[in-house]
């Protein structure tokens, strides 16, 4: 079946964590406006789409995805009259911009619930997930995302709730219809405001198994929720009411954050038919599954194996084939810097492997998500102490396991934190080598990387072999050549430890790619000799049945 084009199957996505971005009155915190002034820096780059990380109104427990007003911009980030303006100017450039819709949750400082914890009988009541305590502890054993019980006590009513993250983020009951007419409301709200589409923040987690059955206990002190709050038994009909009563009525994109999806669950949240969302992203390729060894929780240090690496994505590309659209991404404000974790931020290789790795994923299958800095290779940051942690996610965990109940060392957690913290992502965007790298005339929330002084957008825009202009060929090539967008995948050199290989077929043409993804030189044979036209490299020249140091090549042979 010829596959159906779309607007955002074409398209390349850049998500902009707003607090970390750009501020334009030296309060350290990024803003609407700093946003609005780099759009330009955008359009050069090439991309279409603008995913905006939360800016409703919140108290920031967990940096906006916490939100107590969904008609309100966050105080720190400006007013809905900054959000039109940069909304036109993206619109002026060709731009769209996707918000981040987060409502499996609010935040405790909501209206809603305010009202609905006052009493038992409040007309809100329901609109969150109440349960009585068991023996005088919490309704079950599960541990919230963000450690300690996902049930909190509330005084008033002597009843729990849940809150699948922080104690601050209440899970709202998508049981009640009254929930789902209040969300569909707001979205439409900012579809007729003229927004571009959403990322659903956990949208697989909105219909939990209503028995609230403990869950396995993984680390000695709570139970595993994921099970029973992942692909529920109600989330596609919730779903499709939402793609009825809002989706269907408006041009726009929708991505759903699909925490615990499988391949069977893509195939229907993102299925070629468009009844639910367009696409989801899995976390298979960024969690330690693909790494090796687990420390503790979803704590680790060990790099991606490549083979493990290749045979999670291989399997997306060819499951979803035909079946549901797919999006492709290596970081985001959740997961640690692409270049450190998946290549070698070493100053010798960074550059070469950001390339390689742009490479391998932008010539796949799939929608690409580029995540604020990973075009110019900015890299984790280092933790020397706990007091370097904003995230709640790993303040929190630091106090389950290291000072609570010593079950790993401060330095092996810091060791962990140093490799897939959060906060690695969320250092601010390095725009020149001046103070504070240019993000703010002030005192940034979270210290800026010490090594913005080398990489930085200023230095990038004055290099022609920056990784920035890499990745503007990158998403060049896939606006001009459709082989790229809906080309089907085929696998190459499946066993081999060390270069990372497929070919893209389209109407008879063919588009080979290798990646070597280790700092050797590997013999790599999936070149015919001397037949078709190089695409890209990250090298000027090339050694016959080689491939250099995180060397990568793509050759298209026009059919
Ligand atoms: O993240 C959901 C989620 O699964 C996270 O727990 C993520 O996988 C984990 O932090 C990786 O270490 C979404 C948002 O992207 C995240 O920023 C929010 O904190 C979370 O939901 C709650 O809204
Ligand atoms: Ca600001």
């Amino acid at each position: 079946m010829a596959e159906q084009r779309a607007w955002w199957k074409e398209a390349v996505i850049y998500q902009i964590y707003p607090r970390s971005f750009a501020d334009s009155n030296g309060d350290g915190i990024g803003d609407l406006r700093g946003i609005e002034a780099h759009l330009p820096y955008l359009h050069t780059l090439g991309i279409d789409v603008i995913w905006l990380s939360p800016v409703y109104q919140s108290p920031n427990d967990d940096n906006g995805y916490d939100i107590s007003d969904y008609r309100a911009i966050m105080t720190e980030f400006g007013t809905l009259e900054d959000f039109d303006r940069m909304l036109a100017k993206a619109h002026e450039l060709g731009i769209r911009i996707v918000m981040d819709l987060v409502v499996n949750h609010t935040s405790d400082e909501h209206a809603w619930f305010i009202e609905s914890k006052k009493s038992k009988d409040n007309p809100y009541r329901d609109y969150y997930i109440w349960k009585d305590g068991k023996d005088g502890k919490a309704p079950n054993n599960w541990q919230s995302c963000f450690s300690g019980s996902a049930w909190q006590l509330d005084e008033t009513t002597g009843m729990y709730y849940l809150h699948c993250f922080s104690k601050k983020q209440p899970d709202l009951n998508w049981e009640n219809p009254k929930v789902r007419d209040e969300v569909f409301d707001m979205m439409t709200w900012w579809c007729e405001r003229g927004i571009d589409g959403f990322r659903m923040d956990v949208i697989s987690m909105i219909s939990k198994d209503p028995r609230f059955p403990d869950g396995e206990v993984t680390d000695g002190i709570y139970g595993d929720l994921n099970p029973y709050v992942c692909n529920g038994p109600h989330v596609h009909e919730y779903l499709q009411e939402m793609n009825r009563r809002v989706l269907s009525k408006f041009d726009i994109m929708t991505v759903g954050e699909a925490a615990g999806v499988t391949i069977d669950e893509a195939k229907k949240y993102a299925n070629a038919q468009g009844s639910e969302l367009n696409m989801v992203f899995h976390f298979e390729h960024v969690g330690m599954e693909a790494c090796g060894r687990t420390i503790i929780g979803k704590w680790g240090y060990e790099h991606p194996q490549l083979s493990k690496f290749r045979a999670i994505m291989n399997k997306w590309q060819l499951e979803l084939e035909g079946k549901a659209w797919g999006s492709l991404y290596l970081d985001n404000h959740d997961q640690p810097r692409a270049v450190s974790h998946f290549g070698c931020d070493d100053p010798k290789w960074r550059v070469r492997s950001a390339k390689m790795l742009a490479t391998m994923l932008h010539m796949m299958k799939g929608t690409p998500y580029i995540y604020q800095g990973e075009e110019i290779g900015m890299t984790n940051m280092h933790f020397t102490s706990i007091n370097d942690c904003r995230d709640l996610e790993e303040i929190n965990a630091y106090r389950q396991y290291v000072t609570e109940h010593q079950m790993i060392s401060a330095q092996e957690m810091l060791k962990c934190f140093d490799a897939v913290a959060r906060d690695n992502a969320r250092t601010p965007m390095q725009w020149d080598d001046g103070p504070q790298a240019g993000f703010t005339s002030g005192t940034p929330w979270i210290p800026v990387n010490p090594n913005y002084k080398e990489i930085n957008t200023r230095a990038a825009l004055a290099d022609p072999d920056s990784v920035f202009y890499y990745y503007q060929k990158l998403i060049r090539l896939r606006h001009e050549l459709p082989i790229i967008v809906y080309g089907t995948f085929e696998p190459l050199l499946e066993e081999d430890p060390n270069v990372y290989a497929y070919r893209r077929h389209l109407g008879g043409s063919i588009l080979t790619v290798a990646c070597n993804w280790t700092d050797q030189m590997q013999p790599c044979d999936v070149f015919a000799e001397g037949t078709g036209k190089e695409l890209i490299s990250n090298y000027d020249t090339h050694r016959e049945g080689m491939l250099q140091p995180y060397e990568a090549i793509a050759v298209l042979q026009e059919g």
